[in-house]
């Protein structure tokens, strides 16, 4: 496992005793959150020789990995059923104790805490309704961590956060009973970097990076994750680790709001932003391609620019570019909408009353996750001026948003046939364009799909 060399600092006696257990994967580990990051960590632990117990609120989860059976794209269900053994019955913490190495058990219960060594924390960081961070999940998953902490414990935050979050918060609520982090017990961030559906960058291969609250932290977290990832990369803090992540998904919202306002100019200007795209990007350096769309959905990108603003609005400075990217890609689905208006017009019809149908409400292509989807706004708009809305995603087969609960149409050619308009929002690849554009009668194609698959197949 290639580290950049991290000197091994001075480690008391509990730190030496972890460290062992660690580097002969013998450290019972604790993932809290067995979603989309934590189950693939906790196989990928439990694959690499640790007894690894998963701690979720969501009893169906729970039951469903131990009948190793997968909820998670990228854990294949043999993968799981490899690796979970019935509980028999006993109590968490009992079970927990009697799991022998590279196996893993999922409980509801913190309880099993009491015999773990390392507590990795992987829950949700959503946006609350004032679109302010909302970090229940973080604050009581530590809270379930601290009511079982003992001696010899590390707990790693995983969970994408505002920069102050491990130290300020996490830290007090595990110290709090005389326990001191660096001593008896050891605290640490370490963003996770799962691209869900991703095959050609996995938990393996993405490098990994990590802040410890002392040296010993780092240590001892560095050589956790070394067992399972190709390259550990430490960095000088928590909060650096924390800033680290927002740097890189903010990075993401404001160069796709970027090229969403070039869309904007360039429609102005009466130009094809994308061929304008596509002629940068042959520039070798200094140019990385980012495209239009119907604006930015998912998990990640809309909201963790959030954290970031937030955290600086309460040190009295205020993230421009953050607030300026989120005006920009959230208007998109209105800017779309217009354009739907514009064309049905040139053709007499009204959107009122008009069949539209959105092809694709998955928030990119080729998956099935709509949180966030800016589909989700542009047939709320629609729906709003009335049209006869609906759509197809063979990825999606029920959405329900706001007032309004939908089934994707049963016949994708049908529904092409008899749309009076066809918004493209989402370019799943299993869509046959040329076919969509044959039976189409009037189409606005806010991902280039059309366009992008006849100039690749182009003679
Ligand atoms: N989008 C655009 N134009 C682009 C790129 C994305 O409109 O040029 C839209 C997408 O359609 C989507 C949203 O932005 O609605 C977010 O897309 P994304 O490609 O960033 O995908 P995510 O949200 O799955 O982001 C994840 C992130 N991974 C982690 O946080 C660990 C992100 O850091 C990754 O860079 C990204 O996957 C990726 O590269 O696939």
């Amino acid at each position: 496992m290639n580290t950049q060399s991290t000197q091994p600092p001075h480690l008391s006696e509990t730190a030496q005793s972890l460290r062992a257990r660690i580097a002969k994967r013998q450290a019972a580990v604790a993932v809290l959150g067995l979603g989309y990051v934590g189950l693939p960590l906790a196989v990928a632990l439990a694959e690499a020789g640790f007894p690894v117990v998963g701690i979720e609120i969501d009893e169906r989860k729970v039951d469903a990995v131990n009948r190793g059976e997968s909820y998670v794209k990228d854990v294949a269900s043999e993968q799981l059923a490899a690796l979970v053994r019935p509980a028999q019955g006993k109590s968490a913490a009992a079970s927990h104790s009697s799991l022998s190495a590279g196996h893993l058990l999922a409980t509801a219960d913190y309880a099993a805490l009491q015999g773990a060594d390392v507590a990795i924390i992987c829950v949700p960081t959503p946006l609350n309704k004032t679109r302010d961070p909302d970090i229940r999940y973080v604050l009581a998953a530590a809270e379930g961590v601290a009511q079982h902490i003992h001696p010899g414990m590390l707990i790693v935050l995983e969970s994408t956060t505002y920069p102050g979050t491990t130290e300020e918060l996490l830290r007090p609520m595990f110290e709090r009973n005389g326990l001191r982090v660096g001593h008896d017990i050891f605290l640490a961030f370490s963003p996770e970097r799962i691209d869900p559906g991703r095959s050609d960058y996995t938990i393996h291969n993405t490098p990994k990076i990590v802040g410890g609250v002392t040296p010993a932290c780092l240590h001892l977290t560095t050589t956790l994750y070394e067992s399972i990832i190709e390259e550990v990369i430490p960095v000088s803090s928590p909060a650096t680790a924390e800033m680290t992540k927002l740097l890189e998904n903010t990075f993401r919202a404001i160069n796709i709001a970027l090229v969403n306002e070039i869309a904007l100019m360039c429609d102005k200007l009466g130009l094809d932003v994308w061929e304008v795209i596509d002629a940068a990007a042959t520039k070798p350096y200094g140019f990385m391609k980012f495209t239009p769309g119907p604006g930015i959905g998912g998990h990640c990108i809309p909201l963790d620019p959030h954290y970031l603003a937030w955290k600086l609005r309460t040190l009295n400075y205020n993230a421009r570019f953050i607030q300026l990217a989120d005006e920009i890609n959230s208007e998109m689905p209105r800017y779309w909408v217009a354009k739907v208006q514009d064309a049905l017009n040139d053709i007499s019809k009204p959107v009122k009353g008009s069949r539209i149908l959105v092809l694709g409400v998955a928030y990119k292509k080729d998956i099935d996750d709509v949180r966030e989807s800016p589909a989700l706004d542009i047939i709320e708009l629609l729906r709003n001026k009335r049209a006869d809305i609906r759509y197809h995603d063979p990825y999606v087969p029920t959405i329900s948003h706001n007032a309004f609960r939908m089934s994707s149409e049963p016949d994708l050619e049908k529904a092409v046939e008899e749309a009076d308009c066809v918004v493209i929002v989402t370019d799943h690849s299993c869509y046959d364009w040329d076919d969509i554009a044959r039976r189409a009668s009037l189409i606005i194609d806010t991902r280039n799909a059309i366009q992008r698959h006849r100039r690749a197949h182009s003679p």
